[in-house]
């Protein structure tokens, strides 16, 4: 496929050619990015893209479905396995869109929706003052506890007495510890709210069953397919059965037109490489890597907001450094280290120049990358904050990235692991 789009787009090819090179050869921790394997993306790029399919299995609203409604039957039924749920949806475009059907599925516009506050660790779409979510509802946040940076239930249960909202967002964008999803749902039941969980960042974990599940307690889970889980760019949502008719109306024809039937196929391939002992090691790996790595960064003295990590991802506050996030975050992408700039708990700077970065380690660990590298990634790190403007040191570490990088190149042919397990669509379905 490569050499057809040389051929016919050399501009468009040599991008890519380039920012294939920039994925291989940096250290790429953004939380939120993975590398996916050949057969995800195989499955991305395939012929489904050319395909319009409005509607469900079994009710399109455009003819020549006989392969898409078995796709989509493929997707739903691998992602209702390995999430425990008696429903899925596979067609949210993202993580926002399927949030945005999430609240559209319970409630009215104008009703009350409580979310953590985006300098918490939440996300836009969970109520934040610019986004859509806070025009179309009344949004209310709750905030982390400022000392700990940890979920303070008082908090949220006080707060939720108060408002009385008609849902409760449980789940975040940028929070490093375990979520008791349990007492979230006590909670929303105690003031008859409704529960919806976020599970974008840590949706691999959860299958990995090395966080809990909030399937039992939430009435509907939104969750993206690319994070943790090693999928496509997607979303997609799942509930319990008596929601399940809502769902589906309000992603479709409620909020969106055809979906996507190219991401769905490669869905598809990512929950079923997902449903593997392979992956339930690489998940332990992305937390034992975070884990070490927060420890490192804490013994060069970073101060990291909960003093720690639970899940894949670390977030700084930089402000005993003298540093701001963005700052930091150039001179790192320079050495060809990737990460973000990111609000902190009590953050009063502006959310485009913040005192913290966001690190993660779902990538890297794809990679192979294991505690020994956490401890050269941690130096690194911390060589460039203490020469933020040396250019010849961030040169140095550029160097020593590259090198790293070589030793674990990207798996662009890691094989599909439980490959043995994916019947193929053919088989006496067709
Ligand atoms: N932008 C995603 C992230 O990086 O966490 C959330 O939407």
């Amino acid at each position: 496929m490569l050499s057809a789009l040389e051929q016919y787009d050399p501009q468009i090819y040599e991008l890519i050619r380039q920012e294939m090179a920039r994925q291989n050869g940096s250290i790429r921790m953004i939380p939120s990015e993975n590398y996916v394997s050949q057969a995800v993306m195989l499955a991305t790029g395939s012929w489904l893209t050319n395909k319009y399919s409005e509607g469900y299995p079994g009710k399109r609203y455009y003819e020549g479905q006989q392969v898409t409604d078995l796709i989509e039957s493929v997707a739903l039924e691998r992602a209702k396995k390995i999430f425990k749920a008696d429903h899925a949806n596979v067609q949210p475009y993202s993580g926002s869109v399927a949030n945005l059907g999430a609240y559209n599925a319970l409630i009215n516009p104008g009703d009350t929706i409580m979310g953590l506050e985006l300098s918490s660790g939440g996300h836009l779409t969970h109520g934040s003052k610019s986004s859509i979510t806070s025009k179309i509802f009344n949004a209310v946040n709750y905030s982390v506890n400022p000392e700990t940076g940890m979920l303070d239930f008082n908090v949220i249960e006080e707060m939720a007495k108060k408002h009385k909202p008609q849902i409760i967002i449980s789940g975040t964008t940028a929070y490093p510890r375990k979520i008791e999803f349990d007492k979230f749902e006590q909670i929303a039941k105690s003031v008859g709210a409704y529960h919806v969980s976020d599970i974008a960042h840590i949706s691999g974990l959860v299958v990995a069953g090395l966080h809990q599940s909030p399937v039992p307690y939430a009435d509907i889970v939104s969750t993206t397919t690319h994070k943790t889980l090693r999928g496509p760019r997607g979303g997609m949502l799942l509930c319990k059965a008596e929601h399940a008719a809502k769902v589906d109306k309000a992603i479709f024809p409620g909020q969106q037109g055809g979906p996507h039937m190219h991401t769905i196929t490669a869905i598809a391939v990512a929950l079923a490489e997902a449903d593997t002992l392979e992956f339930i090691e690489y998940a332990k790996q992305i937390i034992k890597n975070a884990s070490r790595l927060a420890e490192k960064l804490m013994e060069y003295g970073f101060k990291l907001v909960s003093n720690g990590t639970d899940n894949h991802l670390i977030l700084i506050d930089l402000r005993n450094k003298g540093i701001v996030g963005k700052k930091f975050a150039k001179a790192l992408d320079r050495a060809r280290i990737v990460s973000n700039f990111n609000t902190v708990p009590g953050d009063d700077a502006s959310p485009f120049n913040p005192n913290g970065l966001r690190i993660g380690t779902p990538a890297i660990t794809t990679r192979g990358m294991k505690e020994e590298q956490m401890d050269k990634i941690a130096e690194f790190m911390n060589r460039i904050a203490e020469n933020i403007d040396k250019e010849s040191v961030i040169e140095q570490v550029n160097r020593e990235v590259l090198l790293l990088c070589s030793e674990f190149p990207v798996p662009a042919h890691f094989t599909m692991p439980g490959s043995k397990k994916i019947r193929p669509i053919s088989e006496g379905t067709l």
